[in-house]
């Protein structure tokens, strides 16, 4: 197939280009290489200093023989760029990553909010008017999160809800109540993708994803300058990356409040899976279809005991401490989501509690000395004290 990996410089791109590649697919990266930017902006540096995106792809033609096409352009800001690009691949299949991905950033104040949303929404609506135009047919491959619905306190449906009121039933979009401007930005996203699925005939697949942590995978590991960008700073590193950082250089393991906040994870090879499962097994003609995609459920205390577990195997006398909450989030609470289709598709989960030690704390281990102890803790709050906190 031809596949457009939008986003394809990031943590996921990158991975997921090399990843279908290998598969024998014919790959265009398109990338503005914005996260390099952003980076620099709150001066945080991934774990591995990152090759350029050119330099990455010639090195994966040496490794392997094989290619991947390269556009950069901004698909938010340049939609000439974005009908070109998809009137001259004709993709057959669009897997979208390309979005500002930090919760943190998005609530730094009124330009971060305002930018994440135009980058998100507009990106994604210049995606589907594009997609209309030159390839009514393609299967656009869209990453929400899990962080759209929030914590309800109900069980977690795959994006719809059966609801009978005064006598009348209706299957409807399931309730949303994200916790930040960032996962708001994939509400709205959410909601245009239907649109477009129902007024044009779109076909989409909707992957509400959880928290991924892990840094390889099958392809990141044929090279040393094939890895991707890991972060860990309070912006731009996911909790479980981030955890394994401060265990890796003797810092405290930063629980945000009491710690009860529970999540759907999974690892990076996962996504890489979920997603090629999506890919085999398109939606149909103005299909809006929603996959819950994570593999656990884990309170972000229970990780943090995980990881104080493992690092002892290491070596590593890892503490956590319970630090002042900088989001607004409910601490303890119900959480139940299920995530039935893609293990009805063939998903084959990886369980953290046999990658950590390997997989995950040892390579982290590799790269102590670059590690940069400043940014680990958070700087960005979500309200002022005087506000009470939300029970759900
Ligand atoms: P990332 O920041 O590493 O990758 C995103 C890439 O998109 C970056 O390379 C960035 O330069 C590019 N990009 C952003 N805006 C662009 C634009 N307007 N035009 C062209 N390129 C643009 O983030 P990631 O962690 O790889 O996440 C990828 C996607 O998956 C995001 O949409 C994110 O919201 C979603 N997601 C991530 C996680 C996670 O835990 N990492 C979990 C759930 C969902
Ligand atoms: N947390 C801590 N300590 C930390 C960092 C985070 O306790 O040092 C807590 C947060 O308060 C939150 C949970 O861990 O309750 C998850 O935080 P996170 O930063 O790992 O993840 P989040 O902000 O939700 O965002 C990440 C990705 C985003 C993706 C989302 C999936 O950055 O792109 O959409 O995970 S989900 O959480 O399912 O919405």
């Amino acid at each position: 197939m031809r596949i457009l990996v939008l986003g394809g410089d990031g943590y996921l791109g990158w991975p997921t280009a090399m990843y279908f590649s290998q598969l024998g697919h014919e790959i265009l990266v398109v990338d503005n290489l914005a996260k390099r930017q952003w980076e620099a902006e709150i001066d945080s540096i991934p774990l591995q200093a990152l090759p350029t995106l050119r330099h990455r792809v010639r090195l994966w033609e040496e490794v392997t023989g094989k290619e991947i096409g390269v556009a950069v352009g901004d698909i938010a800001e340049n939609h000439r760029f974005v009908y070109d690009t998809f009137g001259d691949f004709e993709p057959e299949a669009v897997i979208h990553y390309a979005e500002q991905p930090s919760a943190p950033y998005s609530m730094a104040g009124r330009d971060h909010a305002v930018y994440t949303q135009r980058n998100n929404v507009i990106g994604n609506l210049n995606v589907l008017h594009a997609m209309q135009k030159h390839v009514p047919d393609a299967h656009l491959v869209k990453l929400g999160t899990m962080g759209e619905y929030g914590t309800p306190n109900i069980d977690i449906e795959e994006g719809w809800l059966d609801v009978e009121l005064n006598g009348r039933k209706d299957r409807l979009p399931f309730p949303k109540l994200p916790g930040s401007f960032y996962h708001l930005s994939k509400v709205h996203d959410s909601h245009n993708i239907h649109f477009a699925c129902r007024v044009w005939g779109t076909r989409c697949t909707d992957l509400n994803q959880g928290v991924v942590y892990g840094i390889t995978t099958d392809e990141t590991e044929l090279h040393p300058d094939l890895h991707t960008s890991f972060h860990y700073d309070a912006v731009f590193g996911t909790v479980l990356n981030r955890y394994c950082v401060q265990a890796v250089v003797g810092e405290p393991l930063t629980v945000y409040g009491a710690g009860g906040q529970r999540r759907g994870f999974l690892n990076i090879r996962d996504t890489l899976q979920c997603v090629r499962l999506a890919v085999e097994n398109p939606a149909d003609k103005g299909e809006f279809r929603v996959f819950n995609q994570f593999t656990e459920v884990f309170s972000v205390l229970e990780l943090a005991e995980m990881v104080v577990a493992a690092a002892k195997h290491l070596g590593m006398d890892a503490q956590i401490a319970h630090i002042d909450n900088p989001r607004v989030e409910a601490e303890e609470h119900y959480y139940n989501p299920r995530n039935d289709a893609l293990l009805a598709l063939g998903l084959t989960p990886r369980l953290l509690s046999e990658e950590l030690v390997e997989d995950i704390l040892s390579r982290v281990a590799r790269h102590a000395d670059s590690i940069d102890r400043a940014t680990l803790l958070p700087t960005v709050r979500w309200r002022h004290a005087d506000v009470p906190a939300p029970t759900r």
